[in-house]
C-alpha cells in the first residue's frame, strides 16, 4: 500500500468530507485503472476496520412521498440518540439528467451542517443511460459502509433500480403516501415484492390516512403474504419516527451478508459491463464466487476480468 493511499484512508476514517468526496469520485468511476485503485482502498479500509459493521438501508418510492424528509428525520433521531453514531446518505435520481432533478430538493430536506463529520450527503446523477445500481451506487455505498455506521440509499421508484437496491441493501423500505383511492393504486405505486417494510408517510393527513391504511392492508396479501410491517410516519409531527428507527437498528447487520452482496453485485456488473455471454461462459467453467476468492477481493476480480480479453 502506498503512503498516499494510507494517508487518504486515515483522513477519510477521521471523517474528512473533502477526502471522502475525493474517494467517492474514484468509486463512481468505472474505468479499469480506477477499479484497481478501489481495490487498494478497500483493502486498506478492511485492514483498519476489521470488525466494522454497518447497515445499508434503501428507501424507495415515487417522487414526493417524503423519502428525503424521512431520511432527515430518522438521521436526526439516530444521531441525537447516540453521540458516536455516523450516517451517510446516497441520493440517486435516475431522472435528473432530463428534468434537472430533485437533487436540490433532496439536499434541501437534510440538515447537513448541524452534525459536522457525523453526517455525510452525496447525490448521484445516474442518468438514464448509466444503468442501475451497479454503475455507481453500489461501489459508492461499499466505500461509505466502511466509513459510517449507517448508509441510507434513496431512489426513485421506477423499475430496475428498486430490485437491485433490494438485493444489495440490508433493509429496503418502500415509502408510500396516503391517497384517496383503492387498493389497485397501491399495487401500482411500488414494486410490491421487494420491501422488507412499508412506510406509510404523511399520516398527519388524517382524512385520507385511515382509509389508505385500510386499503393498503387489504391489498397486501395479494402480493406480499400480508406479514410485512407497516410503519405510519409523519415528518411534520414526528409520529412513528422513533419506531421506524428502532426497527432499523434491529435490522440485520451488513457484515453478515456482505459476501452474498458481492456475488450479486459482481454478476450484475459482469452482465452490464462485459455482457451476458461472458457471464455465462464464466459460470460454465467456474463461478463468480471462486473468481472473487482467487483474485483476493471483489474489485481485484473486476480488475482481472477487465484485463482478460
Ligand atoms: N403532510 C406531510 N408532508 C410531508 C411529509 N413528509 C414530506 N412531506 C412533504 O412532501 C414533499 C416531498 O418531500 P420529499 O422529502 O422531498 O419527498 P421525496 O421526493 O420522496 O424525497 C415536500 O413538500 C415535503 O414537505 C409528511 O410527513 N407530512
Ligand atoms: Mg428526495
Amino acid at each position: 500500500m502506498t503512503q498516499k493511499t494510507e494517508s487518504l484512508i486515515e483522513k477519510a476514517l477521521q471523517g474528512d468530507k473533502r477526502t471522502i468526496g475525493l474517494l467517492l469520485s474514484c468509486f463512481e468511476d468505472r474505468r479499469a485503472e480506477q477499479i484497481k485503485k478501489q481495490s487498494e482502498y478497500i483493502k486498506a479500509l478492511q485492514k483498519h476496520q476489521e470488525s466494522h459493521c454497518a447497515i445499508l438501508v434503501g428507501l424507495t418510492g415515487s417522487p414526493g412521498v417524503g423519502k428525503s424528509s424521512l431520511i432527515d428525520q430518522m438521521s436526526y433521531h439516530l444521531l441525537q440518540e447516540d453521540r458516536s453514531f455516523r450516517i451517510a446518505v446516497l441520493a440517486v435520481d435516475p431522472s435528473s439528467s432530463i428534468s434537472g432533478g430533485s437533487f436540490l430538493g433532496d439536499r434541501n430536506r437534510m440538515r447537513l451542517n448541524q452534525w459536522g463529520d457525523r453526517f455525510f450527503f452525496r447525490s448521484q446523477a445516474s442518468g438514464q443511460h448509466l444503468g442501475g445500481m451497479s454503475s455507481q451506487t453500489f461501489p459508492a455505498a461499499r466505500l461509505l459502509y466502511y466509513l459510517f455506521d449507517l448508509v441510507f440509499i434513496e431512489t426513485v421508484g421506477t423499475g430496475q433500480n428498486e430490485i437491485e437496491i433490494a438485493s444489495l441493501a440490508d433493509q429496503t423500505l418502500l415509502v408510500l403516501q396516503p391517497m384517496a383511492g383503492d387498493q389497485i393504486q397501491y399495487l401500482k405505486a411500488g414494486i410490491m415484492e421487494i420491501p422488507d417494510a412499508i412506510v406509510l408517510n404523511k399520516c398527519d393527513q388524517k382524512e385520507v390516512f385511515e382509509k389508505s391504511l385500510y386499503s393498503l392492508k387489504a391489498s397486501l396479501p395479494l402480493s406480499l403474504g400480508g406479514d410485512i410491517s407497516i410503519f405510519p410516519t409523519s415528518n411534520f409531527n414526528g409520529e412513528g419516527i422513533s419506531e421506524l428507527c428502532k426497527y432499523i437498528r434491529q435490522a440485520v447487520k451488513a457484515a453478515e451478508s456482505w459476501k452474498a452482496k458481492e456475488l450479486v453485485y459482481l454478476e450484475m456488473w459482469i452482465r452490464e459491463e462485459l455482457g451476458l455471454q461472458r457471464l455465462n461462459l464464466l459460470n460454465q467453467h467456474s463461478s463468480v464466487e471462486k473468481l472473487i476468492l482467487k483474485a483476493g477481493g471483489l474489485e481485484a476480480a473486476q480488475w482481472e476480468l477487465l484485463q482478460a480479453p
